[in-house]
């Protein structure tokens, strides 16, 4: 059965990839599942229809059959459980990988979402310009440790996992912010999760509903 995803009608980074339905259509194109998507207005998102879906009114969910799951990681979880090539096989390198999946969303993820939320809600505020050099820190501190963690490995536990598809999804949010260049390694790490094949095609496809939008 080809599940459907949901994203955003317009996302407000313009098909930059940062939406979190990008890490699930990664998911989808690197196992080779073909998938499709809704797209939802930020007023849809909120209604009961939706909202049966994801209790907080976002995106991205899943659907297939009678199964409807939010949470881009735990989507991208399942994906990983229902077919091969995003977790290993032996059972303790398999722990190892979803280890860091958890890290990705949990360690790591949160003081890069406290830097964008900082950036595109709190700029006006007189703490503003006392507390980003605070955030950028705590950043600064999981790059240090992630990157002394990943060494000169491609990948953080062998083979490419879901582990890294998600670390690289999170990095990627750093991309502007000038952060990541200072420790090379993880550059080079995010920069072989967009060379692969499957991140690209799922890059293109959620530019394409962007595109759309801007030549209609
Ligand atoms: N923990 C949830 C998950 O991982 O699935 C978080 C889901 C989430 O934050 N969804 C956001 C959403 O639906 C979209 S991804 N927001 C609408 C709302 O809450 O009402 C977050 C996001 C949005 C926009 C950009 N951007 O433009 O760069 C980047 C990331």
């Amino acid at each position: 059965m080809t599940p459907t995803i949901t994203g955003f009608e317009r996302s407000p980074d313009r098909g930059g990839g940062l939406a979190r339905d990008m890490r699930v259509r990664w998911a989808l194109e690197e196992v080779g599942q073909p998938y499709e998507v809704r797209l939802l207005s930020f007023q849809a998102m909120k209604e009961p229809a939706h909202l049966a879906l994801h209790p907080f009114g976002q995106i991205p969910t899943y659907e297939e059959g009678d199964l409807a799951l939010f949470e881009s990681g735990a989507i991208v979880f399942h994906i990983a459980q229902r077919h091969t090539g995003l977790l290993p096989d032996d059972p303790n390198a398999r722990a190892r990988a979803i280890t860091w999946m958890f890290a990705a969303l949990s360690t790591v993820e949160p003081p890069i979402v406290d830097l964008t939320i900082a950036k595109l809600v709190e700029g006006k505020e007189s703490w503003y310009e006392r507390r980003l050099p605070l955030v950028e820190e705590r950043i600064r501190g999981r790059l240090r440790e992630l990157a002394a963690r990943l060494g000169d490995a491609d990948w953080l536990e062998g083979e490419f996992s879901a582990g890294d598809l998600l670390m690289v999804s999170v990095l990627l949010r750093l991309k502007t912010s000038g952060l990541l260049e200072e420790y090379p390694n993880l550059s080079a790490y995010v920069a072989r999760g967009e060379a692969r094949p499957a991140y690209k095609r799922a890059f293109a496809a959620q530019l394409a509903v962007f595109t759309a939008l801007s030549s209609s």
